[in-house]
């Protein structure tokens, strides 16, 4: 065989690289620093683990190749394992609503406490877990099964940096190429509860009073949004999207509702 000089080795590298280029897209968010506080005034729980920042989504990059989509979301502090969960990370989960077309839900899963806009409706939320595939899958199929089948998981989701990234075969949302430019999204940051309640999808409550594993800033019942940050856009402040108001027995009278929005 013929050894190949170093020139041609250089020109094909390059034409690779065009080649991979041409072939995928990425849309990316940004979201201000310093809002973490969902509505306006969560505070961390007490439990060192929770880092100042480590809930604080600076960053969406979604990236679509030939076969895969590829989520990865960034937070304002270098990730942790304090769980020993395996995978770069522990306390974080993050849920990647997306708005594929006409139709879908208004509801989220059990645990967020938020609704999502009329004509904001999502298709598929992409959870990037800290757990097991098989448990979130499990929590999914037993705690909100009605949504089950658009509640898609990525093999490994893992941490790196200050990035928790997972990739999921374009069938699962049942992608057409350049579709990722088309799409509309929406990022809940919440936290990984190994122990939820009886009805919430591994989710962390938020009280009114921050604990040593509570939020606090909210209300004890289900009324608040359990949700520490999300994607500002243009039509979508965060702090309307996540007004609240509870009655005097915690029961909701105007439910936290997200917009997606547009790359
Ligand atoms: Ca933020
Ligand atoms: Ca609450
Ligand atoms: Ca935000």
């Amino acid at each position: 065989m013929k050894r190949q000089t170093p020139v041609r080795a250089v020109a094909l590298a390059s034409l690779l690289a065009l080649a991979s280029a041409a072939s995928a897209q990425t849309v990316t968010f940004s979201d201000p620093r310093g809002d973490d506080k969902g509505p306006g005034n969560y505070t961390y729980p007490t439990d060192g683990v929770y880092k100042a920042g480590s809930f604080d989504l600076t960053k969406l990059t979604v990236t679509q190749s030939n076969t895969d989509v590829n989520f990865q979301v960034e937070v304002a502090s270098n990730l942790e394992d304090p769980w020993g969960m395996g995978v770069g990370f522990a306390v974080q989960m993050i849920f990647v609503f997306i708005d594929t077309g006409p139709g879908g839900h208004t509801e989220t899963p059990p645990g967020l406490n938020v609704k999502f806009a009329p004509g904001n409706e999502w298709d598929k939320v992409v959870v990037l877990s800290p757990q097991k595939k098989a448990r979130v899958t499990a929590e999914a199929e037993s705690k909100a099964p009605k949504f089950a089948k658009d509640i898609v998981v990525p093999n490994l989701t893992r941490g790196r940096g200050r990035v928790i990234s997972g990739a999921v075969p374009s069938t699962e949302l049942r992608a057409a190429q350049g579709d990722v430019e088309k799409w509309r999204y929406q990022v809940v940051v919440q936290s990984n509860e190994g122990f939820p309640a009886a009805t919430d999808f591994l989710t962390r409550k938020v009280n009114e009073y921050e604990g040593q594993h509570r939020w606090g800033g909210g209300n004890d019942g289900d009324c608040d949004p359990h949700v520490l940050d999300v994607i500002d856009g243009p039509d979508a402040k965060q702090a309307e999207m996540l007004a609240y108001k509870c009655g005097a027995d915690g029961k909701s009278e105007q439910m936290a509702t997200l917009k997606m929005v547009k790359p």
